[in-house]
């Protein structure tokens, strides 16, 4: 492809090639992945020595996902692609001082994303020349004073955004929210608004508590599993296990996914030396349905109207009938209405919009009302759509119907993204922040919190675009990569006149220079955190509420790393002189910042002590226990207007979705191959239906360029050029593209009104075959 322009900004990739095999997921080459990784990074004896580490009592937790450990084992479980994320951070390469002396930003800015991070761990702090567009080295204590001079020469706080990425800790989360609180503004963009914004809005209308309400004891008794709109071969691996033993019991696991995930087809466990050496392999979904992009909820309405009229005529024939009238009497309200609308939606709207069969989902329904105990796990399939709030909801509707919720076995399981991405929404990342939370800073710090609403990912966007934001403050992250319109992101951030990146490695939202720019090299997960009171551990929460601790071993990448609540405390004291909160003391000793949370969120009751068992504790879940906090005390059943989960767009364009090949993490790309869907060498590919290429004239492995739709059928102008169309078993009517590339074709405005979540995987666009072009011929 040619140079990387704002259109298309993530640079060269080579020439994919589509060699589809049907291996199944883990085995053999899982290990021979984990090994190039590891020799890739020249990392072999810091992996070495952290990978028997990752998620042990006495270890740090694995970066790569949200996944909970198995609370009774000591036995390291080997996950590809949490080596992948530990190798890459505890690479050998060092992006030095001389490094960012030889590149100025302009060059460095041509480079593909995974030669960005690539170049290796930041080692010293940096700030922006812009005489020269390099970075140059800076003092730890002139960069805070700068930064604190800038922040407070601000005519409103209200004007700096302070994004979160959720690999941050409990511990420098909550310092964080702290001192962005104190300085007066609730400007809290968030790597979750992007992500499972949808459940943490949608859920509390239902449930009233906005995480999943299943541990991981519950997949032993579950009699039914369903797995919606998320891919674990790739992007939690180690669920895989839990799946296997689900599937070796018998229970059925249905898929519902418009892709072929091989991690949901077939799994061969590494930790299973019999598996390994025979071949053999576990067969994961018992039946894998493929609705069209966007057919969500009329799956899952189709499935509660089936369970309806299933249920009168059980009833008729003197049966019991198929629903929990029992729970929906005592816990529920809006049944009603919910059962109007399912009885006046067709059945063939359901089958046009779903994409399935009638017969087909009442198979999925059937073994729904069979099961007497139901998990309903789902990702980013759900919420990344339009009106991902509704979707999730409709997840909840039809547990509630069988009482599938605070009994074993049973249970809503988002599954979440980073891997603390839920603990730093409880400790106070949030740009809505409830009573209780201010009055807890109130009692605890003696300052007056800022109690109005600050911005979520898209507003504070469009505030720095607007003029309205004139600084950014990143702890972690890939701000301007993650978001939609790299256009308009790019274009916004420039205007800044502040930012500041607290990272591990560079990347694109590095280069997009602000009139002041620092870089604040960091700590990782798996690097000895030592303060005065002696070595530190962090906590995190993962995807079902188990709050753990995790220390690092590893000698830090360089002398000058700081740790994460190190900087945000030197940051805090550089901008308010006068603050009320002891930050040193805090730093010293993490056990204070721990009494700080327990002080301000006394579901953490006992906290210092609790961390110190192996395996943490369990954050109470009132919904888990059959406690409604909604207002009136009841769960509810929620009717979604209709059946798109996405703004209805023209019959003849399709829709597209972008997801992760198996080779990144997020904005990290590690290699060029996603190996489970047969792509080896480049990412600019687009998957399509083999029915929908002839449709369209377009014959396999041609170019093809995509252009994005408005709902009107208008085109927006927006357009990726080149892609290489592969032939592929994804639903009729969806295409399929790599995140972040595909984020060209995403406007800032197409998102969840409610929940503000991006519509990434609902994008209406038009195939044209490519022509040729000199500069592409390159
Ligand atoms: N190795 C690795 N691990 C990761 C990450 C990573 O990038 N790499 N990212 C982390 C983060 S932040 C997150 S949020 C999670 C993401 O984990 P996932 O939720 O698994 O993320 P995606 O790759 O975006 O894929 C979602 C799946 O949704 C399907 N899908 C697309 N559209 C629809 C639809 O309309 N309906 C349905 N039912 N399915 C659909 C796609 O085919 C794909 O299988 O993973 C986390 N873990
Ligand atoms: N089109 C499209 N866009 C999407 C998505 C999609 O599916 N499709 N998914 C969305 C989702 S679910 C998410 S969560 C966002 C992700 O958005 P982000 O969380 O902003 O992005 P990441 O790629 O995870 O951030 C990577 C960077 O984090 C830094 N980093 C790594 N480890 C550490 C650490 O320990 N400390 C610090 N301080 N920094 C560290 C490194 O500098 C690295 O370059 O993207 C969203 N964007
Ligand atoms: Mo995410």
């Amino acid at each position: 492809m040619g140079k990387p322009s704002d259109e298309s900004a993530h640079g060269a990739s080579g020439e994919a090639s589509f060699e589809p095999d049907d291996t199944p997921a883990g085995g053999w080459g899982s290990l021979r992945a984990v090994a190039r990784a590891i020799r890739g990074q020249m990392a072999v004896a810091r992996s070495a020595e952290a990978l028997p580490r990752v998620n042990q009592p006495a270890g740090f937790d694995c970066p790569g996902c949200a996944w909970p450990d198995p609370r009774h084992t000591s036995s390291f479980e080997f996950c590809e692609n949490g080596a992948k994320a530990v190798s890459w951070e505890a690479t050998s390469k060092r992006a030095t001082p001389e490094f960012f002396a030889a590149h100025t930003l302009a060059e460095m800015w041509e480079w593909n994303d995974h030669a960005l991070e690539d170049a290796g761990r930041i080692t010293h702090p940096m700030a922006y020349d812009p005489m020269q567009d390099r970075y140059v080295p800076v003092s730890w204590e002139e960069a805070a004073t700068r930064i604190g001079t800038a922040l407070r020469a601000l005519p409103d706080p209200a004007m700096a955004e302070f994004y979160t990425s959720g690999r941050a800790s409990n511990e420098a989360a909550f310092l964080y929210q702290l001192f962005v609180r104190e300085y007066g503004c609730n400007n809290f963009p968030d790597c979750s608004n992007m992500c499972h914004e949808a459940s943490s809005v949608g859920l509390p209308e239902a449930i009233g508590v906005g995480k999943g309400t299943v541990q991981l004891e519950d997949f032993e008794h579950a009699d039914a599993v369903f797995c919606i709109g998320h891919n674990p071969g790739t992007n939690h691996p180690r669920m895989l296990s839990t799946l296997r033993e689900v599937s070796l019991r018998g229970a059925p696991i249905v898929v519902l996914n418009p892709m072929p995930e091989r991690g949901l087809e077939r799994f061969t466990s590494p930790q299973d030396p019999a598996e390994m050496l025979t071949g053999r392999s576990v067969r994961i979904a018992s039946t894998y349905f493929k609705p069209r992009i966007g057919g969500d909820v009329a799956v899952l309405k189709g499935m509660m109207k089936w369970l309806l009229d299933a249920d009168a005529d059980d009833l008729a024939a003197g049966g019991e009938g198929l629903l929990d009238r029992a729970f929906i009497e005592e816990h529920t309200r809006g049944f009603q209405a919910l059962a109007d609308d399912l009885s006046a939606t067709s059945w063939s709207s359901i089958e046009r919009k779903s994409g399935l069969t009638r017969e087909e989902i009442a198979a999925a329904a059937g073994i729904y009302a069979k099961a007497e105990r139901v998990i309903l796990c789902y990702g980013m399939g759900i919420t990344q759509h339009r009106h991902g709030t509704q979707n999730v909801q409709q997840l909840m509707n039809l547990l509630l119907l069988r009482g599938n919720i605070g009994r074993p076995g049973a249970g809503i399981c988002p599954l979440r993204g980073h891997s603390n991405v839920q603990g730093d929404r409880t400790v106070g990342i949030t740009e809505k922040p409830d009573a209780a939370l201010l009055d807890g800073i109130r009692r605890t710090y003696g300052f007056e919190p800022p109690a109005a609403h600050g911005h979520d990912a898209v507003a504070a966007i469009k505030a720095i675009a607007g003029g309205r934001s004139k600084a950014l403050l990143s702890l972690g992250g890939n701000l301007a990569v993650a978001m939609p319109d790299p256009q308009a992101t790019f274009a916004a951030l420039r205007t800044l006149d502040l930012a500041v990146h607290i990272a591990t490695k560079t990347n694109r939202s590095h280069l997009i220079p602000a009139r002041q720019m620092f870089l604040l090299p960091c700590l990782g997960r798996t690097e000895l955190d030592v303060q005065a009171s002696g070595p530190q551990s962090v906590t995190v929460e993962d995807s079902m509420s188990m709050v753990h601790a995790s220390q690092g071993r590893l000698k830090p990448a360089s002398p000058q790393l700081r740790s994460e609540p190190a900087i945000v405390a030197m940051l805090a004291r550089a901008t308010l002189p006068a603050s009320k909160v002891d930050w040193e003391g805090m730093v010293a000793d993490y056990d204070r910042i721990r009494d700080g949370i327990e002080s301000v969120f006394p579901i953490f009751a006992g906290y210092n002590t609790k961390i110190r068992e192996p395996g943490g504790f369990h954050l109470e879940n009132a919904a888990a226990l059959r406690r409604w906090n909604t207002p009136d005390g009841k769960a509810r059943f929620l009717v979604a207007p209709g059946l798109d989960e996405d703004p209805a767009s023209g019959p003849d364009l399709l829709t597209l979705a972008t997801v992760r090949s198996h080779d990144q993490y997020n904005t990290t790309i590690y290699g060029l191959d996603d190996r489970y869907r047969g792509i080896k060498g480049g990412r600019d590919v687009l998957f399509v239906n083999p029915a929908d290429l002839a449709a369209l004239g377009l014959a396999a492995d041609a170019y093809v360029d995509v252009e994005a739709h408005r709902e009107d059928g208008l085109p927006t102008g927006r357009v990726i050029r080149r892609l290489k169309a592969v032939a592929f078993d994804i639903a009729r009517g969806s295409v399929a593209m790599y995140y972040p590339e595909g984020n060209t074709l995403i406007g800032l405005d197409d998102h969840d009104p409610r929940s503000g979540t991006p519509g990434y995987k609902s994008v209406p666009v038009r195939l044209s075959a490519s022509v040729d072009r000199h500069d592409d011929a390159a």
